[in-house]
């Protein structure tokens, strides 16, 4: 699963914080990514020890690893409720929790999930939070529109670049068998005026700009966790 800067027992840190919010009976979004792991594994241990909680995956790892770690899961469309969403991101403003996320080209279905929860926690380690977004945004396209959807981001001022797959040939396909463009806007002043610039665009089936939808941010540190309200 991809790493990035912060350190294991920062991001450790971070998703124990987030796992304390799980009780009993709770449906519970189990995010993507590295720092998610910790919080998937925690949740594991719950589950041995007889709490009963069933998980909801946002990609296809995540399903993996919630089955390893004996979380009974349960599909979206069954469930009608979300109690507590735990995930990662790419990049945190620390002013308000204005996310971008889609690094593991999961955010569509993470955004349904985390959007849909009752609570949305993220986890994240130091390495991730800045003072004003500048990460390129992920753009998951539909394949046909990926010329049409470059040109007006590039008209917006984006610069997008086709993910590629690190280990073979070709494009990254996501779980939904779409592409991604990675949309450098530089530094991101207003991250809802382009959050919605992003939604009109046709062929855009989800971007990774999560404004306003996560309740905490636990920020694994090497001697305790910081939250971002
Ligand atoms: C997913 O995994 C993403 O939306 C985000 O891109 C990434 C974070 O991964 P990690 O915790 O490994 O940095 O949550």
């Amino acid at each position: 699963m991809k790493t990035t800067g912060g350190t294991d027992e920062q991001k450790r840190r971070a998703a124990e914080r987030a796992v304390e919010a799980v009780e009993d009976g709770m449906v519970v979004g189990l995010g993507t990514g590295s720092t998610t792991a910790f919080a998937i594994r925690a949740i594991g241990d719950l589950v041995a020890d007889g709490l009963d909680v069933r998980g909801v995956p946002t990609s296809f790892a995540s399903r993996e690893l919630a089955r390893e770690c004996g979380i009974p899961l349960v599909d979206l469309d069954e469930v009608d409720v979300i109690d507590l969403a735990i995930d990662g991101a790419d990049q945190v403003e620390t002013t308000d929790g204005a996310l971008v996320k889609g690094g593991g080209a999961a955010h569509a279905r993470e955004k349904v999930v985390d959007a849909f929860a009752d609570r949305f926690l993220v986890v994240a380690d130091p390495s991730k939070t800045a003072e004003t977004l500048s990460h390129p945004i992920p753009v998951e396209v539909l394949p046909s529109a990926r010329s049409t959807v470059a040109a007006t981001v590039t008209d917006l001022g984006g610069d997008p670049t086709l993910r590629r797959a690190e280990k073979k040939d070709g494009p990254v396909v996501t779980d939904n068998g779409n592409l991604v463009l990675d949309c450098d806007f530089g530094t991101i002043d207003d991250p809802n005026s382009l959050a919605t610039s992003l939604s009109k665009m046709p062929g855009v089936v989800e971007h990774g700009i999560f404004a306003g939808l996560a309740e905490t941010v636990y920020v694994g540190t090497d001697d305790g966790v910081d939250s971002i309200e």
